[in-house]
């Protein structure tokens, strides 16, 4: 992820805007206050980051902005879901991010305890470049680490928004992937060659380093044809996320 200063710069000619009386549009407004989702909603989109097989035994953590995520729903299998909201690594608190993502046992104890924690701080008033500042400190620190064992993230949702290729910019968009940890390997140890502006060169695995090397993860992109298969299955959820918030929808560019 791209280290962001828009909180900073944004700040005065927001405050311009406001003087003049004039209201900025959506698209360039930075709201930092998060929304609820409506839970049955979150819970579904949540969810959808699993290939439906593993939903049922899956727990699920839903956000309560004011406080942090909260268990919802009990799991069997060692897996959890939620929708993030905040990435610490962007130092950047926008209402605007929205990904679903699902973790094994390992990672739900490790990685996913770093984004709840993330969501918790972010409620409790931290500024963005603190929370990054503290997350990273709770690496150096060995408070966090990565799993000791080989593992995975599911992302395989019809839908997410966060920055993503071709510019890391943030895009609502489908990207269904997995996610094998991959601590601290680089795209030259597997000799792979991604560029985020060409498709092609992301079918096969590549390292994305999200914050620090202990976030690496090796990625697998979904195939076109699966991916096809997840947006006619999923093509309820994707209109009741458009229907919730217009930077839901897959097919505006926001
Ligand atoms: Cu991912």
């Amino acid at each position: 992820m791209l280290t962001s200063t828009r909180v900073i710069t944004l700040a005065l000619p927001i405050l311009a805007i406001s003087l003049a009386g004039i209201s900025a549009s959506p698209a360039h407004t930075i709201e930092t206050t998060i929304e609820a989702m409506p839970a049955g909603l979150e819970t579904e989109f949540a969810l959808s980051a699993l290939p439906p097989a593993l939903r049922d035994g899956a727990a699920v953590y839903l956000l309560d902005p004011a406080a942090g995520y909260y268990l919802a729903q009990q799991g069997s299998s060692g897996l959890a879901c939620l929708v993030e909201r905040t990435v610490w690594e962007m130092a950047d608190y926008r209402n605007d991010i929205y990904f679903p993502l699902c973790y094994d046992a390992v990672g739900t104890s490790t990685y996913l305890q770093v984004i709840m924690d993330a969501a918790k701080l972010r409620a409790e008033g931290l500024d963005p470049a603190a929370l990054k500042a503290k997350i990273q400190a709770r690496y150096d620190d060995k408070t966090y680490r990565a799993p000791d064992k080989a593992g995975l993230s599911y992302m395989v949702g019809p839908v997410m928004r966060t920055e993503t290729p071709p510019d890391r910019k943030v895009h609502t968009m489908p990207m269904p992937h997995l996610m094998f940890y991959a601590p601290s390997v680089t795209n030259a140890d597997i000799g792979a060659l991604p560029d985020l502006a060409i498709p092609a060169s992301l079918a096969f695995p590549f390292i994305d380093r999200q914050g620090n090397a202990e976030q690496s993860y090796m990625i697998q992109m979904i195939g076109e044809t699966e991916k096809a298969k997840i947006l006619a299955d999923e093509k309820e959820l994707i209109d009741a996320l458009c229907a919730y918030r217009d930077v839901l929808c897959l097919d505006m560019e926001h």
